[in-house]
């Protein structure tokens, strides 16, 4: 029994290495890359912002993230296959070619990159990052309760030992910080935030830390249904789609609305596969699946944005 569970480990982390190396090759060879780099970590690959797109002029752009949290693995396998598509499917797939002409998508594939690692070396299960906390024995915040929006307004993220510890303050975390300065300091060009967890099969958007409804809840809940809609096309995955709070539960500081209240009106969380029967630990052969049918949505986003 754990013998198996071990050897699904190790083919997880071969499949998400070879992802990553593909990756690299293609962006060195074909686009303008590295524009900003979040600094501190020796992994820079892993915490390198991408940007992908053409390298003149002002145009639109989508800040996309993956893997806040460390144990939800096929988050990050989905930014590098963006990537990674985007970059060999330019010139040859007429949307794509069209949409990299046109705008540009950021793309943080790895936000919490030693949570991630520590996923990957010593607890499989890991969400926070591994700050230290001053009182406590406890380690780690989570990242997405660590944003300045109604911070403190969660009864249970106070607790450095549970698993959504707020933080000490709001952006008190260098990787918050570090994306909320890249944001702030793109804002005139940027105008989708996606943030992609695991698992649940949902399609989120604000607000987490109120049950009211944002000014564009009819715009945002239209193109979170057609989103859906196009990404059951391929395998006939189910989504649910929603506000946060309703949704799935109330939540305070996360990164969703902190963007949204920045002023980025369409800003979505995808809860990618599956709805708990492997949980975070999706079996190698659903990350493909998984990621393809998940571009199928971003790219339906992408138009939309492009469009309006
Ligand atoms: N779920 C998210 C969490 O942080 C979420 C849900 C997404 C809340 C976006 C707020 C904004 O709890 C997981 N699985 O992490
Ligand atoms: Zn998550």
């Amino acid at each position: 029994e754990s013998q198996t569970i071990q050897s699904t480990l190790e083919q997880h982390k071969m499949d998400y290495e070879i992802l990553i190396n593909d990756l690299q090759e293609e962006i060195d060879k074909q686009f303008d890359v590295k524009e900003e780099i979040a600094g501190r970590h020796s992994y820079a690959k892993y915490n390198d912002w991408n940007k992908i797109g053409r390298k003149d002029g002002e145009r639109k752009a989508i800040f996309m993230d993956c893997g806040i949290h460390a144990r939800e693995w096929v988050s990050p396998a989905f930014c590098q296959w963006f990537v990674y598509q985007a970059a060999k499917s330019y010139g040859k797939n007429k949307i794509m070619t069209k949409l990299l002409d046109r705008m540009n998508f950021y793309v943080l594939p790895v936000f919490n990159v030693d949570g991630y690692i520590w996923s990957w070396t010593k607890d499989r299960m890991w969400r926070k990052n591994r700050s230290k906390n001053p009182n406590s024995t406890c380690i780690g915040t989570d990242l997405n309760r660590n944003f300045d929006v109604s911070w403190d307004s969660s009864p249970n993220t106070d607790n450095p030992c549970l698993s959504v510890y707020r933080g000490p303050a709001p952006e008190s975390e260098k990787e918050t910080k570090a994306v909320t300065n890249f944001i702030r300091s793109h804002l005139n060009s940027i105008k989708a935030y996606i943030t992609f967890h695991s698992y649940s099969q949902m399609l989120l958007f604000p607000y987490g830390y109120t049950i009211k409804l944002p000014p564009n809840h009819q715009d945002l809940l239209k193109v979170a249904r057609i989103a859906t809609d196009v990404l059951s096309s391929r395998y006939e995955t189910r989504y649910i789609y929603g506000p946060i709070a309703s949704t799935i539960y109330k939540t305070s500081g996360s990164s969703l609305d902190w963007a949204y209240d920045l002023g980025i009106k369409h800003t979505f969380a995808f809860e990618l596969r599956d709805k708990g029967k492997s949980g975070f630990l999706l079996p190698e052969s659903r990350i493909k699946p998984t990621c393809k049918e998940t571009m199928l949505s971003v790219k339906f986003i992408a138009k939309y944005i492009l469009k309006h």
